[in-house]
């Protein structure tokens, strides 16, 4: 019985064109992921009727017994995939973790260092519209304009200036590893504490392809639903003295009520990361991100930094006298999806930047290697050259769908009356 179908055709009707859209189109968004039917059951299950607001063992409700299980799942296999001394997987998403860390660690009006929205930081680390920005006094270091790495010079010179109270390391267009230990030396110099916000390789730390933060950070906060390929969430880690502070700044400080049946779904995906597969899986992800970044490069578009250490790339398309907001509608009529970026120092402005972000987490979930990689850059290349060309575009979309559907999405026909029947 497919419920939503019977009762609300309308939502059904978008749910299912969205089903289609995933399933035939090739998704290049570096953030997204498609999760496992575990972790798509768990999320659908009815732990979402259930009102938990506290912590394992200290709730405000009563009939949190099963509930408590299932957070103390999460909570033991998060601190085993990253080593932490203490964890809290309750935030609903990446920015009240960031939140709940920026509460515990300094106070509104203090400092805090971070990495420059338009070099390829996030949102949440003091863009002036974000709360972040409101309320606390962000200053931004940025990369070389020389090869677009990380400027740590900049980033040292800046910290002995601001004397910050707060540093934080992360990215969410950023190509390259990040070597966080050089921000803990800094961070230990200034007298500052040092957080982590790894939401977008938080996968490839897991798998050991990606230097681990926890070690050397006082705070280190995720995403669950980008490489990691969770359900979409958050959490956060820190070490045990901070712990206490740490879980008050999530509950009460920022947020109410737990989301239980994402939590499920959060303790599913960190046993799938725990399993040997997830390292392949990782290993791919970073080795197709290269065989695309290598044959775009061949074909005549700029990366920023000249390539890619991880799951994405910075692509400057202007040498195809393309911007990014072309680019980005082109390449969504071919039914490949990505995101318009800003490059660093970019002349263009946020709505049509230089670049696109392309990522490989989702496609190498579907199972596609090297080779599928090499086919979709000479089709992205392709595209953004011809775009004026009608026939052009409906052969790279008819190319693009064949492809799609040799490789299937892996919770595609969940909720599907044939899924729910068997
Ligand atoms: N919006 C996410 C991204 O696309 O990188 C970051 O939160």
């Amino acid at each position: 019985m497919n419920f939503v179908e019977q009762d609300d055709p309308d939502v059904w009707a978008a749910i299912s064109a969205e089903q289609t859209r995933q399933a035939e189109g090739l998704e290049m968004i570096a953030s997204e992921n498609f999760t496992s039917p575990a972790v798509m059951q768990a999320v659908g299950s009815v732990l979402t009727n259930k009102y938990a607001e506290g912590y394992p063992g200290h709730r405000y409700y009563g009939g949190c017994e099963f509930v408590d299980k299932v957070e103390d799942l999460a909570r033991e296999r998060l601190k085993a995939l990253y080593g932490a001394e203490h964890v809290n997987v309750q935030p609903h998403s990446g920015s009240q973790a960031n939140a709940a860390v920026y509460m515990t660690a300094i106070q509104p009006g203090d400092t805090v260092l971070a990495f420059d929205l338009a070099h390829g930081g996030h949102l949440t680390h003091g863009m002036k519209l974000n709360a972040s920005g409101v309320l606390y006094r962000f200053v931004h270091y940025g990369v070389r304009p020389t090869d677009h790495r990380l400027d740590f010079d900049q980033v040292a010179r800046l910290a002995r200036e601001h004397k910050p109270k707060l540093i934080v390391a992360g990215a969410s267009a950023y190509p390259r590893e990040i070597p966080h230990g050089t921000f803990a030396e800094i961070a230990r110099e200034v007298g500052a504490k040092l957080m982590v916000d790894m939401a977008h390789y938080a996968g490839l730390v897991a798998a050991g392809i990606h230097d681990n933060p926890v070690p050397v950070a006082d705070f280190v906060t995720s995403t669950t639903h980008k490489t990691l390929r969770g359900p979409r969430g958050g959490i956060a880690m820190c070490r045990a003295a901070d712990a206490k502070s740490l879980d008050r700044s999530v509950f009460p400080g920022q947020q109410g009520g737990p989301l239980m049946h994402v939590i499920a779904g959060k303790a599913v995906a960190f046993g799938e990361a725990l399993r040997p597969e997830f390292k392949a899986y990782a290993r791919q992800v970073v080795a197709n991100a290269r065989a695309l970044a290598e044959a775009l490069c061949a074909g005549g578009v700029r990366l920023v930094s000249g390539g890619t250490d991880n799951h994405l790339m910075l692509v400057d398309v202007t040498p195809l006298a393309i911007g990014g907001k072309l680019a980005e509608e082109t390449l969504d009529r071919c039914g490949i999806t990505c995101n318009k970026n800003m490059i660093p120092f970019d002349e263009r402005k946020p709505m049509d930047p230089s670049g696109i972000r392309l990522g490989t987490p989702a496609l190498t979930t579907r199972g596609m290697g090297a080779d599928e990689m090499r086919r979709i850059a000479a089709w992205i290349l392709r595209a953004l050259r011809e775009h004026g060309d009608p026939r052009a575009i409906a052969a790279i979309r008819a190319a693009v769908t064949e492809l799609a559907e040799q490789f299937p999405v892996p919770a595609a026909r969940l909720g599907q009356p044939e899924a729910v029947a068997g």
